[in-house]
């Protein structure tokens, strides 16, 4: 046990240190004027950290420390909102914010309006009790939200402490990601073959949901208050006075400007406000007219669905005109072909545009756009602009047609269009453009899982042509590998060594790691324990193959197209050469499909395993599972306090499983 005396001491650091790192964060994300060096910051932070190591018991759940995340949730708990978190009536012209006006006069003559800028966001709620954030949660439906309060933590404009301890206020705000975080993210993402999202908006929503807060943390987000929802131990009596309030109290707020008597006033600000949307680090979709005085809001009232002292005129996606000086094609990193329209550049949204994307050939044919067309073009906070419509009045006649070609433009290899689907793809495994993303999906997890080799090495031995394509990791020498950036001895080792390891990985993992289109863990597994050699494999008729239980004919014809190809058995015969295993024994995990063809519902609380366990074990196990219950439900798994899916599947007569008659089904 510590002295009285030495915790006193320590207790007191923590104190000046939180106070510290507080202010400090305020000064940098709140107020955007640093004082201190990130190193100054970062010591202290680390100060901190070592002492609520060494004395847990003075770490605080407001300890900025706690900012980086790292609590892992199951699932969000709900939050009712004490006070409606109403939504606002949209505006998309001049006369319906007349109309409005009208509508206030009729109950309010000389009305008082502010008007502020609608963030591209999402709502939050913000609650602090004597001062201390204590809880944060998600506006949901306007009365049931969720509690994010972990990952509010993380943004660090929020405050964990204000400047006042009132007994307990509740904050409106808009969580928002600002431009250049959300470029990075997609930048990331790019990286890693993640999805991209679409919009800064989509990015926000996507990260304050993390179950894991450490990711949210990661994502950069940010806030602008602008509403104070309830207030215990202080009298405000207008929304300005509320906004001033909120910045005293340490917030980051909505940007405040003055009172307008009339709404010629008002609305020529809400112009204003557009044509500065350019010059911001944030999007927003819009601007806020909103009566000043509450006693006002008060009179005036709400409908059931918003209030009517306020109303959102929304700004139109901005559209330009422009010509197509060519059309070119990329090469995506699934050999996608997508074709893309060379522009005379124009300003738009904030950014110089010179390209846009026109998604498909198919987009080019029912838009009939042609080289040389005067077309239009429209960004709507998406990440690239889209060609909306062509002028077809301002054609010359010196139009050209565009056609796709027939040939990679990457690799000159075979392109092939398959039934259904829109785009057309090279298929060719050595196409430089798809080289990179082939060796990433070979090294990955569910594939050879090699540890260690990530996307940015195989990038750069890929860009020093160390490796052309995944076989040739297993010819690498030691002095390949420590010739790498960031790259100590001891780590070209590991490297090494987890390389020669997955030689004896069982054959489904290299059927997995081939990235045949289609063909994913489950099928490879179904693969391999069908043909047991890559060999045998590899003559499989498209018939035979298309027999097989969970085998589709469109997978059944990727793989007959895959073995046809080439330069794809080259690559098989190079990566026997150099030692990798190409049978599957009869004991490897791949035998062990025994949920194939299933669909499972899990519902109620498991006593061994949360659902997400259950899950997968199900799925390693060749089953699915679905979140409601069908016909097609081949076992609903009911634990205690099943609820509605439980008397669904028995009114369909669907078989429900206990936890139990599951755990006899794995054994
Ligand atoms: C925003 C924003 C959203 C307050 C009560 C009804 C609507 N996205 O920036 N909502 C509101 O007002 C709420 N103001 C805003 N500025």
């Amino acid at each position: 046990m510590k002295g009285n005396a030495i915790m006193a001491n320590e207790k007191k650091r923590v104190q000046e240190l939180t106070d510290f790192l507080n202010y400090h964060s305020y000064k940098y994300y709140v107020e955007d004027a640093p004082e201190i060096s990130d190193f100054e910051f970062d010591r202290a932070m680390r100060e901190l950290e070592e002492l609520e190591n060494s004395y847990p018991e003075l770490k605080s759940a407001n300890s900025p420390t706690s900012r980086v995340g790292g609590m892992v949730l199951e699932s969000f708990a709900q939050v009712t909102h004490t006070v409606p978190m109403e939504s606002l009536q949209d505006a998309f012209s001049e006369a319906e914010i007349y109309e409005f006006d009208r509508r206030v006069r009729e109950v309010i003559p000389n009305p008082e309006y502010t008007v502020e800028q609608k963030i591209d966001g999402l709502s939050v709620s913000l609650e602090y009790e004597n001062g201390e954030f204590v809880r944060g949660s998600t506006r949901g439906n306007g009365l049931v939200g969720e509690d994010v309060t972990e990952n509010i933590r993380t943004i660090r404009s929020v405050p964990m402490r204000l400047t006042e301890k009132i007994p307990y206020i509740e904050v409106r705000g808009e969580v928002y990601m600002p431009r250049k975080s959300f470029d990075y993210l997609n930048k990331l993402r790019e990286a890693e073959e993640l999805p991209l999202f679409a919009n800064p908006r989509n990015a926000a929503a996507g990260s304050l949901r993390q179950l894991d807060s450490k990711i949210t943390a990661e994502r950069k987000l940010d806030i602008f208050a602008f509403n104070i929802q309830q207030l215990q131990g202080k009298e405000i009596s207008t929304h300005s006075m509320g906004l001033s309030y909120l910045a005293e109290l340490g917030f980051k707020v909505i940007k405040r400007t003055q009172c307008y008597k009339t709404i010629e006033e008002a609305y020529k600000r809400v112009m204003e406000i557009g044509e500065e949307r350019d010059s911001l680090d944030f999007d927003i979709d819009g601007a806020v007219i909103k009566v000043n005085s509450f006693n006002d809001r008060e009179l005036l009232g709400s409908t059931s669905k918003f209030p009517k002292w306020a109303i959102a005129y929304k700004f139109p996606a901005e559209q330009k005109e422009t010509v197509i000086r060519d059309i070119i094609v990329n090469v995506g990193r699934t050999g996608a072909l997508t074709p893309l329209a060379l522009l005379d550049t124009v300003r738009i949204a904030g950014t110089n545009v010179s390209k846009a994307t026109l998604h498909n050939i198919d987009y080019i044919s029912d838009k009939d756009i042609r080289i040389g067309d005067t077309v239009i073009i429209e960004k709507a906070g998406d990440i690239i602009p889209a060609v909306v419509g062509v002028s077809k009045e301002k054609r010359t006649g010196n139009e050209k047609v565009f056609v796709m070609p027939e040939k990679c433009p990457s690799c000159g290899g075979p392109v092939v269009r398959e039934e259904g689907e829109a785009a057309y793809r090279c298929v060719g495994i050595r196409c430089p453009a798809q080289r990179l993303r082939n060796i990433i999906h070979f090294s990955s997890k569910p594939a050879m899982d090699i540890d260690g080799l990530g996307p940015s090495i195989i990038e750069q031995m890929v860009e020093r042509e160390i490796i052309h394509d995944a076989s040739d990791l297993y010819f690498l020498k030691p002095e390949d590998i420590s010739s790498m950036d960031k790259m100590g001895e001891k780590s070209a080792e590991n490297l090494l060594k987890a390389i020669d390891n997955s030689r004896n990985n069982p054959l489904h993992r290299l059927i997995c790691g081939l990235g045949i289109r289609h063909v994913g863990e489950k099928a490879a597994k179904i693969l391999a324990a069908r043909y047991k050699t890559l060999d045998r494999l590899s003559s499989a008729s498209l018939q035979e193959l298309t027999e097989i239980n969970d085998i589709g004919e469109k997978m059944a014809a990727s793989v007959t197209e895959f073995f046809e190809n080439t330069e794809n058995t080259e690559f098989l015969k190079r990566l026997e050469e150099g030692g990798v295993n190409c049978v599957e024994a009869d004991d490897d995990e791949a035998a062990d499909m025994r949920f194939s063809g299933m669909t499972f519902v899990l519902t109620g609380t498991l006593e061994h395993y949360t659902r997400a366990e259950a899950a997968e074990i199900i799925e390693k196990a060749g089953g699915k599972t679905s979140s409601s219950v069908s016909k097609k439900t081949t076992y609903v798994l009911a634990g205690e306090e099943a609820g509605s899916k439980l008397t669904k599947a028995q009114a369909l007569g669907v078989a429900v499983i206990s936890e139990e008659e599951f755990e006899k089904m794995c054994e």
